[in-house]
């Protein structure tokens, strides 16, 4: 093979931290190409288009703050941005900063393959095209690969079926319709609260309770408008110094130093919060006193009570399992549109489906006809996107083998056996409020690739201790919370079949980023460095 590539990296993915990698290495002098699946920009909030898509980090500590004029064109109206601002500020930014030209879109990859003589990667997309390049960074997001469950039946049914991530963009009309929602996450709820006023009927499929926690939006008046763009240095520095690079951080306070009617009264402060404070402001032993998380629960269950009118419908949306231990989804009067008589509640492990016929859905003791049925079904999370571009390593290995058991990461950024291959917001590293937390690693990356370019250094690999140092790190970390025993997307556990293995780095990214600093420092320590010379 020719050894002059194409690029010198290529993105995969164009959504927050595709293209803020992609707008970094361009910046730092490096040929970059963007490769996108979608038609546009964005990411999730291109493919996440249904009714109620709603951003639950507050949005303008999410976004970018790498631009000061960027800070100042763009204005937020409310706290949590629904996705079309969202789609639209993705495509302001593709457009400020002159990025679509540099990007490929419809071009789904498929097959990422590793050339050991010339150390490059040769990347062919599902309509055919092929690139050469020495480094792939994958940014394809660890939301991404829909799930769609295998229900027998499916097929037959004659009404419309849409998993949540793959909406039409001409939308869909819910008004008068008899609608499933299946999956009761984050989306599944917005769905559920947002089409619960215009449907004829509305029949919610749950398998598992979540604690759901109110969004508190709030439109901006004109004055706070202006104060965001003004503060966003300070709500930057904020981002840096909390381990989820969310504007609060854990209370230095546990459940026990107070008393009850201090916690009581210190909850209902936190259940009036915007976003997701009620976790991430809450007491420092919330995820490692099983007590001290009953206590939250306790307080949640009440408020589910006195929300729902119908008691044996508030103790089906009762979960068993501790608060956060699954990511809680946000929800604005969800708990409410249960009070509606055309609204009803499933619980499947009571009630399993059985089958989908030609009209509807069967579970074990009833049957509805539908029009419409939303799969809020989730993602084959954290790792599936990047399995299924196709990657294959050192002497063809591929990378849905090597994670088979789960994902192995040096930092979340290297994988051993996969030279040049660089992970921007994946397993095992950034972990939080996503776009301020993949900054910093795509600085990095950037900073990596541009220093091989410069030296004449061909390859970069993680060595295999440094790597099982890191997974080792990542297990242990978890292992020491309440988080260690959930049965989560975080552990694979949504997708049938799936090895159960935890998949992120949960230590502050603070920590997170002074041991990539650290690394960077010791000349890329972990890694090996490759001593061939780039052919120019
Ligand atoms: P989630 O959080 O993975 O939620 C998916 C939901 O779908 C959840 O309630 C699942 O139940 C349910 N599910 C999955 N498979 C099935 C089957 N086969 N039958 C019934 N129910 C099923 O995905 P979301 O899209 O809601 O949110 C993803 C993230 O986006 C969210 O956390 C935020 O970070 C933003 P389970 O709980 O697995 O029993």
């Amino acid at each position: 093979m020719n050894s002059t590539p194409q690029y010198d990296a290529l993105v995969i993915g164009a959504g927050i931290n595709g293209l803020y990698g992609l707008y970094k290495m361009r910046e730092a002098g490096l040929s970059v190409r963007g490769l996108e699946a979608g038609s546009g920009v964005g990411g999730a909030w291109y493919w996440n288009r249904y009714p109620g898509a709603r951003l639950d980090s507050e949005c303008y500590a999410y976004t970018y703050h790498f631009s000061p004029e960027l800070i100042e064109e763009w204005t937020w109206d409310e706290e949590f941005a629904p996705q079309a601002k969202l789609e639209a500020y993705f495509n302001y930014v593709a457009d400020r900063f002159d990025l679509k030209k540099d990007i490929d879109f419809d071009t789904r990859v498929v097959s990422t393959v590793w050339d050991e003589d010339s150390n490059l990667w040769t990347v062919t997309a599902e309509n055919g095209r092929t690139y050469t390049s020495r480094n792939v960074v994958a940014a394809s997001g660890i939301l991404a690969a829909p799930l769609v469950p295998d229900y027998a039946g499916f097929g037959d049914f004659k009404g419309t079926v849409f998993h949540t991530s793959r909406w039409p963009s001409e939308g869909v009309d819910f008004k008068g319709k008899r609608v499933a929602v299946i999956g009761v996450g984050s989306t599944g709820i917005q769905v559920a609260q947002t089409v619960a006023p215009e449907v004829a009927q509305l029949t919610v499929f749950q398998r598992t309770p979540n604690w759901a926690t109110p969004l508190n939006n709030y439109q901006f008046s004109d004055a706070r408008k202006m104060e965001v763009k003004e503060k966003s240095d300070e709500y930057y520095a904020l981002t840096q110094s909390t381990g989820g690079c969310f504007l609060v951080d854990t209370d230095s306070r546990s459940t026990w130093d107070v008393t009850p009617e201090e916690r009581e009264a210190f909850f209902e402060e936190l259940y009036g919060e915007p976003g997701l404070t009620f976790y991430s402001r809450g007491f420092n032993d919330l995820f490692t006193d099983k007590a001290a998380n009953d206590e939250v629960c306790k307080f949640l269950a009440t408020k589910i009570k006195a929300r729902v009118k119908d008691p044996e419908t508030a103790r089906k949306l009762t979960p068993t399992h501790g608060f956060a231990t699954k990511r809680p989804p946000l929800e604005t009067n969800y708990y409410e549109i249960y009070n509606q008589d055309n609204v009803d509640l499933v619980a499947l492990p009571e009630e399993p489906i059985v089958r989908f016929t030609e009209t509807g859905i069967e579970t074990t003791d009833r049957s509805w006809d539908f029009d419409i049925v939303v799969l809020a079904t989730g993602f084959d999370s954290i790792t599936g996107s990047f399995v299924r571009i196709g990657a294959q390593g050192v002497d063809g290995i591929a990378l849905s083998d090597y994670w088979e058991d789960g994902p192995k990461t040096y930092m979340g950024i290297f994988v051993h056996n996969f030279p040049n291959f660089f992970i921007l917001g994946g397993p095992q590293g950034v972990n939080g409020n996503q776009p301020r937390c993949t900054e910093f690693a795509g600085d990095w990356i950037t900073t990596c690739i541009s220093y091989l370019k410069s030296e004449g250094i061909d390859r970069i690999e993680a060595t295999a201790e440094a790597e099982s140092v890191w997974v080792e790190h990542c297990n242990e970390l978890v292992n020491g919370t309440l988080l260690r025993d959930a049965q989560s997307w975080l552990w694979g556990s949504n997708v049938p079949g799936k090895k159960r293995a935890f998949t992120m780095y949960i230590a502050p990214q603070t920590v997170y980023r002074d041991r990539l600093r650290e690394i960077e420092a010791n000349g890329y320590e972990g890694t090996e460095l490759g001593d061939k010379i780039l052919v120019s």
